[in-house]
């Protein structure tokens, strides 16, 4: 059988880790014979795809809400050459609008986690809607990084911000319910009994790096875990790994602050962690609050003074415009990053991509993800502020931090000196 698979096109991308997983999981477990192959639209153009996979049994699509228009469209052209091919869609659109897609070129679509359900239509499948279920990491091969070309992004890394760094992943399920995060559209809402954090053997992980960083000649590497910290415990447990195997390899990871300890940051620190990035979110305990953030401001204070300690690269990272969020509020957001001086500074807007709980289908419905983003989108407002006035605010604290900014506040649209005078 002949399966090819498919990353659509966005100028912001990584590794595709979740096609590489299943892909190595249904080498393994497919009885019979699998030839597989991988295009993605940010290295290669669509007319490549297309012949490329024309004569495919099956071709799969991974898309997030942006990358889901340009997977329709290929989709669209690969039946008009071949209407015998058997589309497949996954990831965060489908799994989140699932009853809500109609689009004729697509066969078929995988709610959740991939591997299993892609198992099951290469042995058959036919169902419209294949259901994901929860894997352990026990029975995960490592992602195949050799098909999709994990070489590209680690060079691309280099070119853009000189470091050869690619990706890991060390749990699935987060256990947090912010209300803006549609993550929970894939691995599904955390519970200790029935649906418990999921981590992977640190051992395992360790190889897995070590492999890959000698292979790719890394020198540094991430995690695309959204929480790394899923425990204070795990964090350290995987940072004596590291050091008893004398690795020296720097990285960085995402933390969330209401799970991190000062014990955590001399380890991160000895295993040579060498940034943070924290979802900081908002400087006022109401809108912490009604985000269901599970974090206090006092604990990212503490995080922020503990980085520093170890001298630790601290990236904070804020959203405007939350539901109830106020002038005061935002004056509180302004307070906390002043107060807590991030090396690296981002602030965006909200943006309720599907699946996450402020996303109305019925307004909503038209917008175009694949331009419309957090960075500078047109149409979200609230009860407080129209998207201009957000805006103005999301200038006037990009300005204030001006010296330090995220790479990707590059893509805002540009400002006028008027616009940036405290809203
Ligand atoms: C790390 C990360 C990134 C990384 C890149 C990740 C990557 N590997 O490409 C970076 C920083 C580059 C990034 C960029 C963006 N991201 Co992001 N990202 C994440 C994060 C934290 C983890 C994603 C991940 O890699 N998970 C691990 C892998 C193994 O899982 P996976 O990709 O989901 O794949 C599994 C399933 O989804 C499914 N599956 C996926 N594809 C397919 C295809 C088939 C055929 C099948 C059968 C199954 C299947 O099976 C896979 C294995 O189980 C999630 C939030 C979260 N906690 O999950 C947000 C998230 C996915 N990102 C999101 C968004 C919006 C973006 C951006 C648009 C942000 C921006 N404006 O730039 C871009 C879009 C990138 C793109 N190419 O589409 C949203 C998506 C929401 C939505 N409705 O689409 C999420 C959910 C966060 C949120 N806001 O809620 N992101
Ligand atoms: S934003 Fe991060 S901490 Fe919150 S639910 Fe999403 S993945 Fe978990």
């Amino acid at each position: 059988m002949r399966v090819t698979l498919i990353q659509p096109y966005y100028h912001n991308i990584w590794e595709a880790i979740g096609l590489a997983y299943i892909a190595s999981y249904c080498k393994k477990n497919f009885q019979g014979k699998l030839e597989f192959g991988f295009y993605q639209s940010y290295f290669d153009c669509d007319e490549d795809i297309i012949s490329g996979a024309a004569n495919s049994d099956i071709v799969a699509f991974s898309c997030t809400s942006p990358t889901f228009k340009h997977g329709v469209t290929l989709a669209k052209r690969l039946k008009t050459q071949n209407p015998k091919i058997r589309t497949v869609f996954g990831g965060n659109h489908v799994s989140a609008l699932r009853d809500l897609i109609a689009e004729d070129c697509i066969d078929q679509m995988v709610i959740g986690e991939g591997e299993k359900a892609f198992l099951q239509i290469l042995e058959g499948d036919t169902d419209r809607c294949v259901y994901g279920k929860p894997i352990n990491f026990e029975e995960l091969p490592w992602p195949d990084r050799d098909l999709t070309k994990n070489h590209r992004t680690v060079d691309l890394c280099e070119q853009m911000i000189g470091r050869r760094t690619t990706s890991f992943q060390a749990n699935r399920v987060c256990p947090f319910r912010c209300r803006y995060c549609a993550e929970r559209v894939i691995t599904g809402i955390h519970n200790k009994k029935s649906n418990p954090i999921r981590t992977r053997d640190v051992k395992d992980l360790m190889d897995e790096i070590e492999f890959v960083a000698d292979k790719y000649k890394l020198d540094f590497f991430k995690f695309v875990d959204a929480t790394f910290d899923t425990s204070a415990e795990y964090v350290i447990s995987f940072c004596e790994e590291k050091i008893k195997r004398g690795s020296q390899l720097e990285w960085e990871c995402m933390i969330h602050a209401g799970i991190a300890g000062k014990e955590m940051f001399s380890w991160l620190d000895k295993a040579n962690c060498r940034q943070i990035n924290v979802g900081c979110e908002s400087g006022s305990p109401k809108v912490l609050r009604d985000m269901r953030k599970g974090t206090k401001v006092e604990d990212i204070i503490q995080v922020f003074n503990w980085a520093k300690e170890f001298d630790i690269e601290r990236r904070a990272f804020f959203i405007l415009g939350l539901p109830t969020e106020t002038r005061e509020d935002i004056m509180m957001t302004e307070e906390l990053a002043l107060r807590i001086q991030p090396d690296v500074f981002g602030v965006t807007i909200l943006c309720p991509y599907p699946g996450c709980d402020y996303y109305d289908h019925e307004r909503m419905k038209d917008i175009d993800w694949a331009k419309t983003d957090e960075y500078s989108n047109d149409f979200w407002c609230t009860e407080y502020f129209s998207n201009n006035e957000i805006k103005r605010w999301q200038r006037y604290l990009t300005k204030r931090f001006e010296s330090n900014l995220a790479w990707h506040h590059s893509i805002m649209k540009n400002t006028t000196p008027e616009e940036i005078l405290k809203p």
